[in-house]
């Protein structure tokens, strides 16, 4: 087991405090790679902060192993700011209410998804005392500079482009806490994943996905913005490998693959500028696939795109209309093919074929057995995949989120936000069924029609994945 360093015996050097949160010992002792990403809008504000003169302390709940320790790093600040998802509320909820403990007079700053999304439940935990929505590049500073000038719920102002942001200084984000996960995670960058070589650099080049798919919809929360220039993209590589040498990159947008003159100008400027061709994780969708193969391929082969997150969501159209992916099984199909030749082209070349990093739902409301054997059936069917299944959530900000949460459907809460994969999270659901599905129950069913050697039986209840 990783021992904590004792890092809650630092003394304050501000009087303002940044958590970054997440699970217990994250940083210490991770349960999986993807709790150990660090968080870029922490990064960006912080970075907005520092710039301007404003110096803030950081320490994370994810360096912590227990809640104590929590409390110990807590005292001594006058105010505390948090970026609240829904997936870390329970966290920020539990760290305000310690924090106002041990400084009664203190003041606590959230913003982010939850509080866009949420704000009743934000509003009703009286320890928040300033609740921002939106984005947040332009409000930050006079909110901490001032924040009786701001009502308890405001809107914050974002920047118009991402070209306007300041390259993140990474050497804001926390640190790992214990030594044996220090020796392998490469801070300021960030650890290996299984999809690239370390270092691993995350970075994102735009900010909103104009889809509407009804579990996510991000575009009715997340204001438009312009995308980041490809040349900063490219600078910001160049300086971090001449600074600390990358291995791959994530590129952690919502989605990459939109915008094609951005993508051209990518296709065009990242073999030729970047100091190297680091192989990438980028997501993109199956419709958008069908309709510009050239340039998807062109990117798979000439950038090294080479792990491509498609949010396949279901092999069953019943269920994509449900879902308003505006994907049919056939663009599905079409782009697994697709990508099935590029790969068989390039192991003959010698080359490493790339791989698709699949996101699965199951268990969404009206899903039934059939759509499920289908959806598995795909699973099996990619020739080249790393599966991440998980079952359906509904969170607010999305449509049927907000749905489920006003039929009382829901079994998320403030004090479990039911983040991992295979959590019941919605009332009705069978999830025997779905656990048994993945356990190769129903394989006869799944297995009707594919080749043999498709046939072959892994693992699944592996595949749902904290991701
Ligand atoms: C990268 C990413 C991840 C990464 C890294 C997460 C991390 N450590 O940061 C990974 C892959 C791990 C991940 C996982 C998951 N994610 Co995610 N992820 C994203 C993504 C694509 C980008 C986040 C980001 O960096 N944005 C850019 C920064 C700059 O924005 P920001 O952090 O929101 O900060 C801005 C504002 O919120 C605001 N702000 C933030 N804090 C504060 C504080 C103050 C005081 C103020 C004034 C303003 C302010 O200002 C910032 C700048 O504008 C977003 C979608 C998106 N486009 O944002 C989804 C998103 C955040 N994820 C989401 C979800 C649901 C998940 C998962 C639960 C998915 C799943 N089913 O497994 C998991 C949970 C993982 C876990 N550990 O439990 C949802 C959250 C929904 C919600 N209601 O909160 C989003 C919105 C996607 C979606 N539409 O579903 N995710
Ligand atoms: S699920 Fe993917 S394609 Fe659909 S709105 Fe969200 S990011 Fe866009």
């Amino acid at each position: 087991m990783a021992i904590a360093w004792p890092i809650f015996q630092k003394k304050p050097t501000s009087k303002i405090l940044w958590l970054d949160l997440g699970d217990l010992g994250d940083l210490v002792n991770p349960a999986g790679p993807h709790e150990q990403w660090q968080d870029h809008g922490l990064g960006l504000l912080r970075t907005i902060l520092h710039q301007n003169g404003v110096l803030t302390d950081l320490f994370s709940t994810r360096q912590c192993t227990t809640w104590d320790q929590v409390k110990k790093r807590l005292q001594g600040y006058d105010m505390l700011i948090m970026n609240v998802r829904s997936y870390t509320f329970p966290v920020a909820y539990r760290s305000a209410k310690l924090f106002k403990e041990v400084n009664p007079r203190g003041l606590v700053l959230a913003g982010g998804m939850h509080a866009t999304v949420a704000p009743d439940e934000m509003l009703a935990v009286p320890e928040f005392d300033r609740i921002v929505q939106g984005p947040g590049e332009n409000t930050i500073l006079e909110l901490v500079k001032d924040p009786a000038a701001f009502q308890r719920l405001t809107l914050g102002v974002g920047a118009k482009s991402m070209a306007e942001w300041p390259m993140l200084d990474r050497t804001l984000w926390p640190k790992p806490a214990s030594w044996r996960l220090s020796r392998k995670f490469h801070w300021p960058l960030e650890p290996e994943c299984g999809w690239g070589p370390p270092p691993v650099v995350t970075l994102i080049t735009s900010r909103v996905c104009p889809w509407q798919c009804v579990f996510c919809n991000e575009n009715s929360y997340i204001p438009n913005m312009g995308r980041r220039p490809v040349d900063m993209v490219i600078d910001e590589l160049n300086y971090l490998d001449e600074k600390y040498g990358i291995g791959s990159v994530v590129i952690h947008d919502s989605m990459f693959f939109q915008n094609p003159s951005w993508l051209e100008e990518w296709l065009e400027k990242y073999p030729r500028k970047a100091r190297k061709r680091w192989p990438y994780w980028a997501a993109g969708r199956a419709d958008t696939v069908r309709q510009w193969p050239d340039l998807f391929e062109a990117l798979i082969k000439e950038t090294n795109w080479n792990t491509v997150s498609i949010g396949f969501e279901s092999g069953s159209d019943r269920v994509l209309k449900i879902l308003n992916k505006e994907c049919t099984e056939e663009d599905n199909y079409f782009a697994i093919d697709l990508l099935t030749r590029i790969g068989d082209e390039m192991e003959a070349q010698g080359k490493k074929p790339p791989v698709f990093w699949s996101n699965i739902m199951l268990g969404i409301p009206g899903e039934t057995h059939e759509d499920a054997f289908k959806t598995m059936r795909m699973v099996k069917y990619t020739k080249r995949i790393l599966p991440s299944i998980s079952f359906y959530a509904p969170y607010p900000g999305s449509a049927l989120g907000y749905q489920l949460i006003a039929e009382g459907k829901s079994r998320m809460s403030k004090e479990n936000y039911h983040r991992f994969p295979d959590d019941e999270k919605v009332v009705g659901v069978d999830y025997r069924f779905y656990r048994e599905l993945l356990a190769g129950r129903y394989d006869d069913e799944v297995n009707r029609g594919l080749a043999e050697v498709r046939q072959q039986r892994r693992n699944y209840l592996d595949a749902l994945a904290k991701a």
